[in-house]
């Protein structure tokens, strides 16, 4: 049967989505115009151009994610419009890529640290970026950003305070934007920053209290109680959760340690002196 009554696609506006349609590791969104005349569309698809080995039927739509594509592999693709007719003659034109960039972990880092941190996933391409939040890029840095591997991302990672009266880092997990050159990305709340135990020794000007926690590091906090940043009192060393805060979080922290003595990693009864234990 001929094909009749049924136009090419618009060989315009058929692109590789980035932001635009959902898709996950292993799928590839993209969208096209509509073709007049068509009544849905198939989307075909296959590692080598022009040579599609699947196809899918999307209905009748104008965007559509294609999944369980193999991860690290360059898939192209192509769309044919249908109606009750059959099916166009000609494909669209033709885009490329890999599936969508996944992150599976990421290396935790302590405020204070500076490390190596490790990104694990899948399709990370050479040249790929990785950003925290504009809120957070005050206290978390990255640089040196490579992909070591299409499953692996390095990059060096500091993450505030790295000294005295500095903005700490907020604990908890962070957002981490990957874009591979491509433009397409993904965002995952995969970075976690965990709280320097260290820092809990507020009162470091009173050589009595080094190296232990007692009221005189809890009476430190409770001075500084309810400021926040930007108030001009506002000292960063006792934002121990560096939420902007200094309140009852932060004070809870030595609570939960109180009369407890630094081994060097922790905060210990064995480490007080035989006399304060
Ligand atoms: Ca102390
Ligand atoms: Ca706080």
């Amino acid at each position: 049967m001929r094909i009749r009554g049924i136009c090419r696609l618009a060989v315009i506006g058929l692109a590789i989505a980035g932001a635009a349609v959902p898709s996950w590791a292993g799928s590839i969104g993209l969208t096209w115009d509509p073709a007049a005349g068509a009544s849905g569309y198939r989307v075909y698809y296959g590692t080598a151009s022009r040579q599609y080995t699947a196809s899918l039927d999307v209905g009748n739509v104008t965007t559509a994610a294609i999944s369980g594509l193999g991860n690290c592999t360059t898939w192209y693709l192509a769309v044919k419009a249908y109606n009750s007719v059959g099916e166009s003659p000609d494909y669209s034109n033709e885009v490329s890529g890999w599936p969508r960039p996944e992150i599976t972990s990421v290396t935790p880092g302590m405020q204070g640290s500076q490390y190596t941190m490790q990104i694990l996933g899948t399709n990370f391409q050479t040249g790929v970026a990785v950003d925290v939040d504009a809120a957070d890029s005050d206290t978390i840095t990255l640089s040196e950003v490579r992909a070591v591997s299409c499953g692996e991302i390095q990059a060096a990672a500091t993450i505030d305070p790295t000294t005295e009266g500095v903005q700490p880092a907020a604990v908890g997990f962070h957002r981490l934007t990957i874009e591979n050159p491509d433009t397409v990305y993904a965002e995952t709340l995969a970075l976690e920053v965990r709280i320097d135990p260290e820092r809990f020794d507020v009162n470091d000007g009173d050589e009595t209290t080094l190296d232990r926690l007692d009221g005189k590091d809890t009476a430190w906090i409770s001075k500084l109680h309810s400021l926040r940043i930007g108030d001009s009192a506002y000292d960063p060393d006792g934002d121990l959760n560096g939420d902007g805060w200094i309140d009852g979080e932060d004070l809870s922290y030595i609570a939960a340690n109180f009369g407890l003595c630094w081994s060097g990693n922790a905060w210990t009864l064995e480490s007080c002196p035989s006399d304060l234990q």
